[in-house]
């Protein structure tokens, strides 16, 4: 654990994490019986978000993949949003605070990058003292968007912060079958920008890292890519079966160096933690979740046609004709039944 951090900071990371994981299994229970869409899960990942996400500045503009539930929670989205984004409700997306300078979460592999560099060109263009942060899984660097971005962050000194969220897989493809490169870091390389490696089961190795990347950025010094080593040790989404193609031994290590436990243990060895702390924890956290479930569950389901809505500022022609033959199947359906 780093110097920088007092214990209250690391109470602190501690507290995110546990809720993460607890919305996190709540959400993969949610689907499991028929009341939520696919979810992508991020077991075992939480010191990469929360050490991201206490990081970064209200002021920065986060651009998101799948996985990053954990972050978004720290730029102020709400747990019940997430689940309503995972529930289908693009509604979910309607960021408040700092997130709403955020772009939407991404499901297509690696455009946020291309999408963050040129976030990361306005700022610059407008001298301002922002810096972006992108995140992205280890199977994203192999895509063509993943080294268009840095190329150009290189090139252009951009205040870009990239984080490779290193979970191994890419769905069913292990790390080693994925790029012949001996570290995903050493990518900067290439784009002639600093890269470096982490610890990214260490809640705070990942936040000193993405800390002084963005500082650098922020004074006009360039972009860093950051690589994060942890373990995905769930599925990669509630339609997967992880037990189809991993070992059952190597997920069963990969639990002995898992964030949280590894942070409660170092808490909990220097007497800063106890077992009364952790249950009043527990139960608060339980109570936040089962709110944000409720809330979720509540909510009105989202008119059919609407999800167009969000594609562009206006609509466009084609888009307008999607909507109104949208709108007419699903009266048909209603006058059917
Ligand atoms: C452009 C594109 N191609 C393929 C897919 C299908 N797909 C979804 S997740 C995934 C693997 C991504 O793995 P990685 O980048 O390592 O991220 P992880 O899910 O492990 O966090 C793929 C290929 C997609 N979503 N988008």
């Amino acid at each position: 654990m780093s110097r920088q951090h007092d214990f209250d900071w690391l109470r602190l990371a501690y507290r995110h994490m546990v809720t993460i994981r607890a919305l996190d299994k709540k959400a993969v229970a949610l689907q499991r019986t028929g009341q939520m869409r696919t979810y992508p899960s991020s077991l075992g990942q939480e010191a990469v978000g929360i050490g991201i996400g206490m990081a970064m500045q209200d002021k920065d503009v986060y651009a998101p993949y799948y996985r990053d539930q954990a972050t978004l929670y720290l730029r102020g989205v709400r747990l019940s949003q997430i689940l309503q984004l995972w529930g289908g409700d693009e509604r979910g997306h309607l960021f408040e605070g700092p997130a709403a300078r955020d772009l939407p979460i991404c499901v297509p592999i690696a455009t946020q990058l291309t999408q963050a560099a040129g976030v990361a060109v306005a700022l610059k263009s407008r001298h301002e003292k922002q810096a972006v942060v992108t995140s992205c899984g280890d199977g994203a660097t192999s895509r063509g968007d993943f080294y268009e971005a840095l190329n150009l962050a290189g090139l252009w000194q951009l205040p870009l912060v990239t984080v490779i969220n290193n979970n191994q897989w890419a769905i069913s493809v292990p790390r080693h079958l994925q790029t012949g490169t001996e570290t995903l870091s050493q990518k900067a390389v290439a784009a002639g920008i600093e890269g470096i490696q982490v610890d990214g089961n260490d809640v705070a190795a990942v936040h000193d890292a993405v800390s002084a990347a963005l500082e650098k950025a922020r004074s006009g010094k360039g972009a860093t890519l950051i690589e994060a080593v942890t373990y995905r040790l769930g599925d990669h989404t509630t339609a997967d079966d992880a037990t189809r193609y991993r070992d059952k031994q190597q997920v069963s290590d990969a639990w002995q160096n898992e964030p949280i436990k590894r942070l409660q243990t170092w808490l909990h060895d220097n007497n800063e933690w106890s077992a009364g702390q952790e249950q009043a924890l527990q139960k608060e956290v339980q109570q936040l979740i089962e709110k944000a479930v409720t809330d979720y569950l509540a909510a009105e389901a989202q008119p059919v046609d609407e999800f167009l809505q969000f594609q562009y500022e206006k609509m466009t022609p084609a888009l307008l004709e999607q909507q109104a033959l949208i709108k007419a199947r699903s009266e048909q359906g209603r006058d059917n039944s």
